[in-house]
């Protein structure tokens, strides 16, 4: 019997490596569960920073969005604020101001025994009256120290954010394109607006307008020019013609060009519209446009000018409206042609046209005075006084000047209105007439509605 029989190096080997491997796997499992610790830990953390971040993310843009609907909102309302305050001018100005000016003009005219000729227009002062309700509360106090009230104690005058401006000018001072025109064309009034359209581009200052191709590759001349857009707003398809005999049928082909469309033959929608007219191209649009309108005002309905609203940069209308005054008959050329020297008519209308920006015209003989004694209507102070006494003066009657203008209360106002928060910017431009058919009136007041302007055009952007 062998109790104790020696162990063997065999056995004891065998026995230490049965010890690592276990010792072995024990580890690897070890290291296996940490790795799948380290595993969900890395992708717990990357699965919540991309929440997180997203999150974040979200927040931010939407809290933008909020931002920006908010000034949207905000920019809108100052927007329609500013139309407001404009409206409620415009409704001052036609029923109070007008009376009253015209009743003291006619006091002092009878007292003084000459036409003063001047006029108020308030709604020239929309800006300061914008600035009392939208300003800092020191543009407030400075405005109503200016008019003499107290407003420290009145609320709602102010606003913490935003700004909101408007601009108010008047159509009646324009030319209005859509005279005669419509589904029953009127020759004698299209008479009117050719003779209008002829005289304001006579200047020989545009004669390189008419000297070069336009954007189209073609040449036009004035006659072409004119009688197109006059053509464009006539339900006939008969060319115009100053001389009714000589007119054949309107050829403007404007179905036969890389974009095709059709004439509108009659009123136009807008003053862009005429950008469709053939021979318009960007140069004329940009010499000329500004002095189109599309809404009629003339009470006589006789595409007549009302200088009492005209506006901005208005001496080279003045200088048509001259020029259309004193030549009566288109067909005709001019027996004085020293009437289309711009170095004699420039200057003189230059001063009415500054004039009519600071007190405008109370009559048309206020602006015949001008015309007819240039000498005596300037100040000895002004730098143009030497140039002036040089001059010689143009005779023209009122009856002549009747003719193309007149000078009346005003009927057709554009506001541009727009208002500012934050980043939006807001602008709505809107056309009223203050003698349009209202034919939904949204009070029961309606011809309170209709003094401060029916609304003939709305467009925001
Ligand atoms: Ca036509």
């Amino acid at each position: 019997m062998n109790a104790h029989r020696p162990v063997t190096s065999t056995a004891r080997s065998a026995g230490w490596r049965a010890i690592l491997l276990a010792r072995f796997r024990a580890r690897r499992e070890r290291d296996r569960q940490s790795g799948v610790a380290f595993l969900i830990t890395i992708s717990s953390l990357s699965l919540l920073i991309a929440l997180v971040s997203q999150f974040t993310y979200g927040t931010t843009v939407d809290a933008a969005q909020a931002a920006n609907a908010r000034d949207e909102v905000r920019a809108h309302y100052l927007a329609r604020s500013a139309l407001s305050l404009s409206r409620l001018l415009i409704k001052i100005q036609l029923k109070f101001v007008e009376p009253i000016m015209k009743s003291a003009l006619d006091m002092l005219n009878s007292q003084a025994g000459q036409d003063l000729g001047i006029s108020l227009r308030v709604t020239d002062y929309i800006g300061p009256v914008l600035g009392f309700f939208s300003g800092s509360k020191m543009e407030t106090a400075l405005l109503s120290g200016l008019i003499g009230i107290d407003a420290s104690e009145a609320t709602g005058l102010g606003i913490p954010t935003g700004h909101m401006d408007a601009e108010i000018t008047n159509e009646d001072g324009k030319i209005d394109i859509n005279c005669g025109g419509g589904m029953a064309p009127d020759r004698s009034r299209q008479i009117k607006v050719f003779r209008l359209l002829q005289a304001l581009m006579a200047s020989p200052r545009y004669n390189w307008l008419f000297e070069q191709r336009n954007a189209e590759g073609q040449f036009v001349d004035r006659v072409d020019l004119a009688r197109a857009i006059i053509d464009w707003a006539d339900a006939d398809e008969q060319a115009f013609a100053v001389d009714a005999n000589s007119s054949g049928p309107e050829d403007y082909r404007y179905d036969q060009r890389d974009d095709p469309y059709q004439a509108h033959n009659n009123y136009y929608d807008t003053v862009d519209e005429t950008n469709l007219v053939r021979g318009m191209d960007p140069d004329y649009a940009e010499a000329f446009a500004s002095n189109f309108t599309v809404y009629a005002s003339d009470p006589l309905q006789n595409c007549r000018v009302n200088l009492a609203s005209v506006k901005g940069d208005c001496t080279p209308l003045i200088v048509g409206l001259v020029r259309a005054a004193l030549f009566p008959d288109p067909s005709k050329p001019p027996t004085d042609l020293s009437i289309l020297d711009d170095n004699r008519l420039y200057p003189l209308a230059s001063i009415l046209c500054e004039r009519s920006q600071a007190v405008g015209f109370g009559s048309l003989d206020a602006l015949i005075g001008v015309l007819n004694n240039p000498a005596a209507s300037i100040a000895r102070d002004d730098p143009r006084y030497q140039l002036m006494q040089n001059l010689t003066g143009i005779t023209i009657t009122t009856k002549q000047l009747q003719d193309v203008a007149y000078v009346g209360p005003p009927r057709v106002y554009r506001v541009v209105a727009t208002g500012e928060s934050g980043k939006v910017k807001k602008r709505i431009i809107v056309i009223l007439d203050s003698q349009g058919f209202l034919a939904n009136p949204v009070t029961n007041n309606p011809l309170g509605e209709q003094a401060s302007g029916v609304v003939q055009y709305w467009r925001e952007e």
